[in-house]
């Protein structure tokens, strides 16, 4: 039962971040759908006659963007609107019991319209209102009951494919809900390891491009080996009708999604999550353990800490990891474990390591604080000419 408040507690959190980002509402900007993949639909619309004021499109993004030399995109409008984005920091806790349970976990379907970027909206859809939705965390053996709601306010039905079960759909065919709809179901953890959920109502790939996925981590029996700190990253793609940069309300681009072309590219739903909004923060000496899913719905992704390596990496069962890895590919519809140790104090970017992805915001940045050690790392880069 302990588990089950630590879940709720989670999920309660996100609620609350969904409330704040229900208001206030969003001013609609036009902007004209169009067939046309690339055309830039709200430049359209505006059309003032004058040249744009540069502005910078993200601060964080530029800074990572400039580290390794790729080129920021078009610049943006910068305004304060709600987002969805998921606090990375926001981890249940670790599984220390050894006898399953029955685990009940409830989550929602909420479509919520709040910032992709500075300046840019978007209707997201989404589990609980952030991208990704709540880390969920049980046990092997743990018996988990699953009980989607579709908020009645939404406008389209929802389900949930948990790549955690073992049995037909994942539980997508058995939790279809319409708007104002409940629905439970249970399954078996039999897999430790980590896993991303998603829905999957008809068509998925358009539900999962819309922000509808998370993670749910099976430890194994014990739990998992204790680290200082923990952190809970998701990959996902945007498809907008408008261009990267575009200001204003933005469509979903069936046409660019369809030819696998993102306008966006963000770890935690949005272009600044991790920059910005929500960087990671550690200190050196710190084990540091971060379960990174991706999304996708198209894009794999190429998981790299600039300046550091993963000392390990759990693709799947936590008996079976890659040592001293530098870049790991984490396929859409995946979640992979890294762990590593911080030595050396100073700013680390996440990566995408298909690096024209950074300037379309797959980026993060992980401060470390403590003691300088001049025998692992000299001279001190933030103190040196470049
Ligand atoms: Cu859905």
């Amino acid at each position: 039962m302990k588990i089950r408040v630590l879940i709720l507690s989670s999920i309660a959190c996100a609620s609350l971040i969904v409330s704040g980002c229900a208001t206030p509402p969003l001013p609609k900007v036009a902007v004209e759908q169009t067939s046309t993949p690339g055309s830039s639909a709200s430049a359209a619309a505006s059309a003032p006659a004058a040249a744009p004021t540069p502005v910078a499109l993200s601060e964080g993004v530029e800074t990572a963007a400039k580290r390794i030399g790729v080129e920021p995109l078009e610049p943006a409008v910068p305004v304060d609107q709600p987002n969805v984005v998921a606090d990375p920091a926001q981890v249940p806790a670790p599984i220390t019991r050894t006898e399953p349970q029955t685990v009940k976990i409830a989550l929602e379907a909420k479509e919520v319209e709040a910032e992709l970027a500075d300046g840019a909206t978007y209707a997201f859809w989404t589990f609980d209102g952030t991208v990704p939705g709540p880390l969920l965390r049980v046990m092997e053996g743990d018996t988990v009951e699953i009980t989607l709601t579709n908020s009645i306010s939404n406008t389209v039905s929802h389900n949930i494919d948990l790549h955690a079960v073992n049995g037909p759909g994942g539980g997508a065919a058995v939790t279809n809900v319409a708007p104002g709809e409940t629905k439970t179901f249970t399954f078996q953890a039999l897999n430790p390891g980590p896993y991303i959920y998603h829905c999957a109502f008809p068509p998925p790939f358009h539900h999962i491009a819309q922000g509808m996925y998370g993670g749910i981590v099976v430890e194994p029996k014990g739990g998992l080996a204790p680290v200082d700190r923990e952190f809970y990253v998701v990959q996902g793609e945007w498809y907008t009708t408008g261009k990267a940069g575009d200001k204003g309300n933005q469509l979903f681009s069936f046409d660019k999604a369809l030819a696998e072309q993102a306008e966006y590219v963000t770890f935690n739903g949005h272009l600044d999550a991790l920059t910005k909004l929500k960087p990671l923060q550690a200190k050196v000496g710190e084990t540091v353990r971060i379960f990174f899913g991706n999304g996708g719905p198209n894009l794999g992704s190429n998981f790299h800490l600039i300046g550091e390596i993963w000392d390990k990496v759990y693709p799947g069962s936590p008996n079976t990891f890659i040592e001293n890895e530098e870049t790991w590919y984490v396929p859409p519809g995946s979640m992979s474990i890294f762990e590593f140790k911080l030595d050396v104090p100073g700013s680390y970017t996440l990566v995408d390591h298909a690096l024209w992805r950074v300037a379309k915001g797959a980026a993060g940045l992980l401060t470390a604080e403590g003691e300088w050690d001049p025998a692992i790392y000299s001279p001190d880069p933030t103190n040196a000419s470049h």
